[in-house]
């Protein structure tokens, strides 16, 4: 068996913050990168140390700890956060279980992080706030992995609205596309089935939109009217360990129970309009996450699929000059860019896991609340509410509950 990199030993003279994370798929994966990478980029106040990853499967989690750097592996959560080796834990599990980890992580004393959407259900969201409120008075810290933000275009972006270069804001146009479920014979995974899931494309994808919609703006949306559709309604149960189906149940067909697709149009407080559209049947579309704000002095666009460059557009310019224009964002002055690479060189999807880590890091030492706190996780989760309950009332605008 491959042995464990060397990731486990705190850089020297600095205090380590030791993680253990539950959870080694694809956002596993994502955080652990993240985690390995963080120390040896960023001057950060304290070290970070994978310690210890947690899977169902021995075999299985020891290959991911192996792979990714872990220096234990453990198959119950419980027996993680009991560990007093561990200073924080990071969840990376479908949703059905953020709820349980993240409160017995912060009953143990842990700080936590923990993968989007914050829970499958509101109820759920407002016991996590309440204890991540209880427990930042003991001096734990809770965060919700919308790594969306940490993106350096979408935090340029974020500074050049609060600067008021945008002026008010009118407009906001949010799409997120993907199409892994164009097939109609994909099998039913767990993302597929609301108990596990919480919603459908709606949780996975509109939570992030909703959220870094809400970021930039600097506002949040007050009320909703929406569509959603679930095209294609029995699919071909999957087989395995991880399916979380019984072997007996492995073959056949099963219901898909949550949305494929959600359009939405929102008011925020201010009274911006916004139209979002979250989806995993746009043939073609892998990962297009879009985002084009438009404000009474100028307006800014991100494309994930250009995810070094920011749109601009100076509104007060004379008509003659103006236009959109690029930025690249890629200089030093550029968010989180001064310890990256020389001008020019470009990020990618896995550098935001690594800033979000970063954030996180600075955040315990310094004793502040990160963002996103559990409460703008929550407030998220209400407007997946709302949307869900619009969408069945037949677009009926839906205020978002406080
Ligand atoms: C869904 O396909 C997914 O993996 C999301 O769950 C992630 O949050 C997103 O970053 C990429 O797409």
């Amino acid at each position: 068996m491959e042995q464990p990199q060397q990731t486990a030993a705190p850089e020297a003279g600095k205090p380590p913050l030791r993680v253990g994370m539950v959870g080694y798929a694809f956002m596993g994966a994502a955080h652990s990168q993240g985690w390995r990478t963080v120390g040896r980029v960023f001057d950060l106040p304290r070290s970070p140390v994978l310690a210890a990853i947690c899977g169902r499967d021995a075999t299985a989690v020891r290959a991911a700890a192996d792979r990714y750097g872990w220096a234990a592996a453990e198959t119950d959560w419980h027996a993680l956060i009991e560990r007093d080796d561990i200073d924080l834990v990071d969840i990376c599990t479908p949703g059905d279980s953020h709820a349980e980890i993240a409160l017995a992580a912060l009953a143990a004393g842990k700080h936590v992080l923990c993968e989007k959407p914050l829970a499958n259900t509101v109820e759920e969201a407002e016991t996590m706030t309440a204890a991540a409120q209880a427990a930042y008075v003991r001096g734990q810290l809770a965060m919700v992995g919308f790594n969306y933000r940490r993106v350096p275009a979408t935090a340029l972006a974020r500074s050049m609205v609060a600067e008021g270069r945008l002026g008010a804001l009118r407009h906001l146009r949010v799409t997120y596309l993907q199409d892994w479920l164009v097939d109609a014979e994909f099998p039913l995974t767990w993302r597929l089935r609301k108990e596990l899931a919480g919603s459908g494309a709606l949780g996975d994808l509109g939570a992030h939109i909703v959220d870094l919609a809400q970021y930039l703006a600097g506002e949040q949306l007050a009320g909703v009217s929406a569509l959603t559709e679930t095209f294609v309604r029995e699919r071909p149960l999957p087989g395995g360990p991880t399916s979380g189906l019984s072997a007996a149940a492995s073959t056949g067909t099963g219901q898909v129970t949550v949305d494929d697709a959600a359009l939405f149009t929102g008011r925020f407080t201010s009274g911006a309009l916004a139209s979002f559209e979250a989806t995993r049947y746009a043939t073609g579309r892998k990962n297009a996450l879009r985002i084009e704000l438009n404000g009474e002095h100028g307006s800014l666009a991100f494309d994930l699929e250009r995810l070094n460059e920011l749109s601009y557009h100076d509104g007060t310019e004379p008509g003659a000059h103006a236009g959109f224009r690029r930025i690249l964002v890629t200089e030093p002055d550029h968010p989180y860019l001064d310890a990256w690479w020389p001008p020019g060189h470009g990020l990618g999807y896995e550098h935001t896991f690594v800033h979000q880590a970063r954030d996180l890091v600075h955040a315990i030492a310094e004793g502040r609340q990160p963002e996103p706190s559990f409460a703008d996780g929550l407030q998220v989760q209400r407007v997946l509410a709302a949307v869900e309950e619009s969408a069945e009332k037949n677009s009926v605008y839906t205020p978002i509950a406080v």
